[in-house]
């Protein structure tokens, strides 16, 4: 079912005051409101220099924004919210859930490696989860959010597993094995993904032309913003007669970014 959400009090309200915390940090003197897209950091405590990235991002850019939209694959994997045990994820999600008291909105969507993040996970971080596919009104221009995989229709293989993983039973049926085991499946899954995309050709795991005109069509809007292909650009097109653009966000493997958004419109930002 395809919905549009607005999201209460998001940026689609951009009337309505950013609350603030206490503690919350200043915007810049002058600055205008600006929500900032982020996706790919595929975090685990076995990339410290990444985690590093991230964590400087929360504490020096972060704080000025009025919303932290993450789109999907924010952790290498995630096997279900009771590895929230985890030291590691434990400390993701206290940095966020800092920022969140720091009077800043926080979204988050699934991606293919994070698609079972549910409510404990939002509980702990204070983030709000966005479904897919999601069309927010961002600074009165709606804007369609994606993770971006379900654009890559040619990749036939993934979109068969995506169908299995996505289904309500496997998940179930997956969240009751023990948590080692479900580690250890997932650890297993990702050196197979990582084997099998060897073998592909690179424009199969690409946004398929025709599939990004159809979400273009269907959701009626001119903007879109999605990640997981790890080919960050900015794409101008025509969709019949309407100027559309489509924004593909960095993963942050050896380096990231994010994408700012403000009523001035939006633009890539690269991370060292
Ligand atoms: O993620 P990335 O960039 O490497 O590649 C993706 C697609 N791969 C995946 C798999 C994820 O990487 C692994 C996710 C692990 C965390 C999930 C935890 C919860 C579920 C655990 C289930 C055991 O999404 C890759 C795409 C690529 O993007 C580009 O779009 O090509 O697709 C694949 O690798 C899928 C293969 O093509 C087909 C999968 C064959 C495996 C079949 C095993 C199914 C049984 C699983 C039960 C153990
Ligand atoms: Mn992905």
């Amino acid at each position: 079912m395809i919905e549009r959400v607005d999201i209460p009090g998001g940026p689609n309200n951009p009337g309505e005051p950013t609350p603030k915390g206490p503690d919350s940090a200043p915007r810049r003197r002058g600055a205008r409101p600006e929500s900032l897209f982020i996706s790919d950091l595929h975090l685990t405590a076995e990339r410290p220099a990444a985690n590093a990235r991230f964590f400087r991002f929360l504490d020096e850019i972060a704080p000025a924004a009025e919303a932290i939209y993450i789109l999907g694959d924010f952790f290498e994997a995630w096997v279900g919210d009771d590895a929230l045990a985890d030291p590691f994820h434990a400390q993701v999600a206290a940095a966020l859930h800092q920022l969140v008291s720091r009077g800043v909105r926080l979204f988050v969507m699934h991606g293919n490696r994070d698609f079972l993040l549910g409510e404990d996970f939002t509980r702990a971080t204070g983030a709000s989860l966005l479904t897919e596919p999601c069309v927010v009104n961002l600074y009165d221009q709606p804007t369609l959010l994606l993770h971006g995989d379900v654009l890559c229709t040619d990749d036939l293989d993934y979109q068969q597993f995506r169908r299995l993983v996505r289904d309500p039973d496997w998940q179930a049926g997956f969240l009751a094995r023990p948590l080692p085991e479900r580690v250890a499946l997932a650890r297993e899954l990702r050196s197979r993904s990582e084997q099998v995309k060897a073998d592909k050709r690179p424009e199969i795991m690409d946004a398929n032309p025709e599939a990004v005109l159809n979400a273009f069509r269907q959701h009626g809007v001119r903007r879109m913003i999605h990640g997981h292909t790890h080919r960050p650009a900015h794409h101008r097109l025509m969709v019949d007669d309407r100027a559309c653009e489509r924004w593909v966000l960095p993963d942050w493997y050896d380096s990231g970014g994010y994408l700012v958004c403000s009523e001035a419109g939006c633009g890539l930002v690269y991370l060292d």
